[in-house]
C-alpha cells in the first residue's frame, strides 16, 4: 500500500508548454492532438508523468493561467474528447497527466466574476476579493507581480477588487466557503476524469489578507491546504506538487509531510533566485554565487530527508534556459547541458525536466520587443523605460531572465519552423533549431537527449536515488560540485565540474575501485578520468559502489 501510495518517489516528470510544444492543425498553435502525436517521443524518453500547463478555457491574458471555464478545454488546445484520449493514450504507456490546478484566482471572463460584478449582494460577488472606496484613492499601496497597482476600480460597485498577477486574474476568496466547495468539487470531477495528479499553481498566495498587505503565506494557509487535500487528493494515488516562490525549510516540511496531509512535494525556488541582485527584482541579474548554490541544494537535501519531499528543477515555463543561465550554450553546450541534468538527477526528490531541456534548448535573443509576448517582459519593458532604464539595459535583462526564453517552440527538426507548425508559430521559432533538434538528438547516440534517458532508467534502477542521504563534499570548492549520496549498501558520488576550464580534484582518485554509472565525456583522454586528478569543462560522472568499508571517500 504504502509503496504504491509514494510511486512518484522514483518518478520523473516532464512539463509540457501546450501552446508551444506540437502544433496539430497549423494555426500556429501548439495542442492536444499534437501532444498525443508526440507520446512515443517521452515514452522512449522513459517519463512517468506529464504536468500539463493549463489548457482550460481562458482568453490567454497570461497564456491559460487566467482560467475562465476549469470544466473546459480551450478550444486552441482541442476539446474535452481530445483530453480524455490524451489521459487514456498516455496511460496506454503508463505515464499519468497532472493538470494545472490555479487556484489563486480566475480569469475576469470566468462567470463567477462576470456574476460577481453585477452588484455587490449578487451570491458570487464574495467569491472575490473587494474593498470599498473611491475612485482614483487605491485601498493600499499593494502591487501587482505583473507591474502596477493590485487594485482594480468597478465603477458600477463603486468598489476596488484585488489582484495578484494581471487585471485579468481576479483573485479568489478562499476564505469563502463556497468558493472552496466549488474548488472541491472540480477537482474531483477532473480526478474522475482520470487526472494522474496537480500542479497547483502559486498555492502558497491563496490565503491572502490584503488588509494586513499578506501575499503569501497567510495565517489560515496550510488550514486551507489541508482541507484541500482532504476533500480531494488523499482520495486517489496521486501526485501533487505545491508550487510555492515563499516556501523556507519549515514550511516545505508542511507542505510535504510524509503523513499526505497536504501535497506529495514541493515546488521552490530558493536556488533558482540567487543570480539575483538581494531584494531587487528578477531583472536585476548578477553572477551566480556558485559556493552559496551547492550550500542552498545541500540544505535543502539534508533538512528534508526523511521528513519531506522536494521537487528538482532547473527549468520551468517561468525560467530562462539553464544551459544558457549557469552553462555554456556556446563552446560547451552538450558538456554543460550533461553536467547541469547530472548534479541535478543524483539528488533525492522528484526530477522535472521542461520541454527541450533534453535537448540542451537555449535562450533566445530577439532583437525587438515586438517579438515578445508574454505580459510580464511587456510590462517591465514599458515600466522600465518609463523608470529612465536605457532600453540596452532593458533587453539584457530579457535576454538573461525573461519567461518567453522557455517559451519558444519545441525543435523537433531541422525542416521550417522546427516542425512545430505547418503555419505561423505563435512565437517565433528559436534560430537555432537547425542544429539544436529532436531529430538529431535521437540520432546521436552521445546526445543530451540520450543523456537524460539513461539518468531517468539509473533512477530507476537503483534505489540509492530516491532513499540515499546526501553530503555535501568540497563545500568552499570555486569550481567543483561534488557529492555523496548513501543508503545501507551504496554510495554514490556525484562528481562535476561547473566551470568551463580544467580543474584539479582528487577525488575520483579515491573512487578508483567504483563502477562508473553515467560519465559525459568519453573516457580516453590522457591524464584524465578516473586515474586523474582533473576535471574536464564541465565534466561529470556519477560513481557507484558497495559498501561495508569505513572509508566515506573524503
Ligand atoms: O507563477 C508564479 C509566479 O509568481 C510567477 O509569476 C513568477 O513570479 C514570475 O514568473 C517570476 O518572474 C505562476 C505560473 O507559473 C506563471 O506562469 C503565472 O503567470 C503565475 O503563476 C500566475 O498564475
Ligand atoms: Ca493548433
Amino acid at each position: 500500500m504504502e509503496k504504491q501510495e509514494k510511486w512518484w518517489k522514483s518518478a520523473v516528470v516532464y512539463q509540457i508548454y501546450p501552446r508551444s510544444f506540437q502544433d496539430s492543425n497549423g494555426d500556429g498553435i501548439g495542442d492536444i492532438p499534437g501532444i498525443i502525436k508526440r507520446l512515443d517521443y517521452l515514452a522512449d524518453l522513459g517519463i512517468d508523468a506529464i504536468w500539463l500547463s493549463p489548457v482550460c478555457r481562458s482568453p490567454q491574458d497570461d497564456n491559460g493561467y487566467d482560467i475562465s471555464d476549469y470544466q473546459d478545454i480551450d478550444p486552441m488546445f482541442g476539446n474535452l474528447d481530445d483530453m480524455e484520449h490524451l489521459i487514456s493514450e498516455a496511460k496506454k504507456r503508463n505515464i499519468r497527466i497532472l493538470m494545472d490546478l490555479v487556484l489563486n484566482h480566475s480569469s475576469d471572463e470566468h462567470r463567477w466574476f462576470q456574476e460577481a460584478k453585477k452588484s455587490r449582494d449578487n451570491p458570487y460577488h464574495d467569491y472575490y476579493v473587494w474593498r470599498d472606496g473611491e475612485e482614483g484613492v487605491l485601498p493600499n499601496d499593494m502591487g501587482s507581480v505583473f507591474g502596477g497597482t493590485a487594485w482594480e476600480w468597478v465603477p458600477e460597485l463603486k468598489q476596488y477588487y484585488f489582484h495578484q498577477f494581471s487585471v485579468k486574474q481576479p483573485d479568489l476568496n478562499w476564505e469563502n466557503p463556497a468558493v472552496r466547495r466549488e474548488i472541491y468539487d472540480m477537482i474531483l470531477w477532473w480526478m474522475e476524469k482520470g487526472a494522474g495528479g496537480f500542479r497547483l499553481d502559486v498555492i502558497d498566495q491563496i490565503a491572502k489578507d490584503p488588509d494586513l498587505k499578506i501575499t503569501n503565506n497567510g495565517p489560515r494557509l496550510h488550514e486551507f491546504i489541508q482541507e484541500l487535500s482532504r476533500e480531494t487528493f488523499q482520495k486517489g494515488s496521486l501526485l501533487t506538487v505545491g508550487e510555492a516562490w515563499g516556501a523556507d525549510i519549515q514550511r516545505a516540511k508542511q507542505y510535504s509531510n510524509p503523513d499526505g496531509s497536504e501535497f506529495s512535494m514541493v515546488f521552490q525556488f530558493e536556488h533558482m533566485m540567487l543570480d539575483q541582485e538581494p531584494g531587487k527584482e528578477k531583472w536585476d541579474f548578477c553572477p551566480l554565487p556558485f559556493v552559496k548554490l551547492k550550500q542552498n541544494l545541500a540544505k535543502w537535501q539534508t533538512a528534508l530527508h526523511g521528513c519531506g519531499w522536494n521537487s528538482l528543477f532547473w527549468n520551468n515555463h517561468d525560467l530562462p534556459r539553464i544551459v544558457s543561465r549557469w552553462g555554456n550554450d556556446k563552446a560547451y553546450r552538450q558538456e554543460s547541458a550533461k553536467m547541469l541534468a547530472s548534479v541535478l538527477h543524483g539528488m533525492q526528490g522528484t526530477p522535472f525536466i521542461y520541454q527541450g531541456e533534453e535537448l540542451g534548448m537555449t535562450n533566445v535573443r530577439f532583437p525587438e520587443i515586438e517579438q515578445y509576448q508574454d505580459i510580464e517582459i511587456r510590462n517591465m519593458y514599458k515600466e522600465r523605460l518609463a523608470k529612465g532604464y536605457s532600453r540596452e539595459a532593458v533587453m539584457e535583462s530579457i535576454y538573461a531572465k525573461g519567461r518567453d526564453n522557455a517559451r519558444t517552440p519545441m525543435q523537433w527538426d531541422g525542416s521550417r519552423n522546427a516542425g512545430f507548425t505547418t503555419g505561423t508559430p505563435w512565437m517565433q521559432v528559436n534560430p537555432n533549431y537547425v542544429e539544436i533538434n529532436a531529430e538529431k538528438e535521437m540520432d546521436s547516440p552521445d546526445s543530451i537527449y540520450h543523456y537524460y534517458q539513461k539518468l531517468i532508467r539509473l533512477r530507476k534502477e537503483n534505489p540509492i536515488f530516491a532513499d540515499g542521504s546526501f553530503e555535501l563534499l568540497l563545500e568552499e570548492d570555486a569550481h567543483v560540485f561534488a557529492y555523496v549520496r548513501r543508503n545501507e549498501e551504496e554510495e554514490l558520488l556525484v562528481l562535476a565540474n561547473f566551470t568551463s576550464e580544467t580543474v584539479e580534484c582528487g577525488l575520483w582518485k579515491k573512487w578508483a575501485d567504483s563502477q562508473v554509472l553515467i560519465h559525459n565525456y568519453a573516457e580516453a583522454a590522457d591524464g584524465c578520468g578516473a586515474a586523474a586528478d582533473r576535471l574536464r569543462p564541465y565534466e561529470a560522472v556519477m560513481l557507484l559502489r558497495k559498501t561495508g568499508r569505513p572509508d566515506s571517500g573524503r
